[in-house]
């Protein structure tokens, strides 16, 4: 059996070149992790390695013990994922209190698994319970267009959510939830990683001003789909703010309603609002 392919493993580095060739993991920029199956763990344990030292994760999952996930390296880069996998990405366990992770597999010479960990088993923390066990990748891209709306829109999560689903038809329908928009905050620790999965509770995106984003979804393409369609239209946003601050015309709360009729999903109130 070769771990390298495994399907979700193949998903995984696919995603980060994705990411990459997007223009949204500059340097080291961005992480990504995957909540695996049991029977993908299951499938490629005789591979692992349990040597390494069991490390504090500087918050508590507890009901994440003992699961594994797939995760990007601190300090790596998207663009080399695909060339050296073992290098670039790995597997960790969690324990069974919740508090500690060690490396199982990849994150070779001494690696450690990405900055932002807490904030990733944060939010899968939060999306494990909320969404039936279903939701399994949280992604951080380093968004250009998204980014450059934080300096100019209010950062509140009603704005941010109606102006992007005013830039294109589709967004109400590929996140009727809405965004959630994390004030600028020091990143890497437990602190924005509580407030990310505060945000979490009600969305699958989560913007970090003048950062980037966080997505969740059940599956790669769920979730590289939504930061692209949150990225696009964040981009005609930027375009038209360029020509104009005024609309002549937009899509209005009436036909927001009548979208979301034909299209079997539920709006939430705070985001039609009369302007
Ligand atoms: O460098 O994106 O947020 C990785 C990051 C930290
Ligand atoms: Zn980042």
């Amino acid at each position: 059996m070769n771990i390298l392919e495994q399907e979700f493993i193949k998903g995984f580095m696919r995603m980060c070149s994705d990411g990459f060739m997007q223009g949204w993991h500059e340097r080291n920029g961005g992480n990504l992790s995957y909540r695996m199956k049991e029977q993908e763990v299951q499938s490629i344990q005789s591979a692992f390695s349990y040597q390494r030292a069991w490390t504090d994760i500087g918050t508590e999952v507890l009901n994440l013990a003992n699961e594994y996930f797939l995760v990007t390296g601190s300090g790596k880069y998207f663009r080399n994922v695909e060339l050296n996998p073992e290098a670039n990405i790995g597997i960790v366990e969690i324990d069974a209190t919740g508090t500690q992770y060690r490396v199982v597999w990849g994150l070779i010479n001494g690696a450690v698994p990405t900055s932002e960990l807490p904030t990733h088993l944060m939010n899968h923390a939060v999306k494990k319970m909320t969404t039936n066990n279903l939701h399994r990748v949280i992604y951080h891209c380093h968004t250009t267009n998204v980014i450059a709306l934080t300096f100019v829109l209010p950062l509140k999560d009603e704005i941010f959510t109606r102006e992007l689903w005013e830039m294109a038809t589709e967004c109400p329908v590929v996140f009727p939830s809405g965004v959630g928009v994390v004030p600028w905050m020091v990143p890497g620790g437990k602190d924005i990683a509580v407030a990310t999965s505060e945000k979490m509770h009600n969305y699958d995106v989560a913007i970090w001003a003048h950062h980037g984003i966080f997505c969740s979804g059940i599956d790669f393409d769920a979730t590289f789909g939504l930061a692209h369609t949150v990225e696009k239209s964040a981009e005609i946003l930027v375009k038209m703010l360029s020509m104009t601050p005024h609309k002549l015309q937009t899509i209005t709360p009436a036909q927001f309603c009548h979208l979301a009729k034909e299209f079997h999903v539920s709006l939430p109130e705070k985001f039609l609002y009369e302007k």
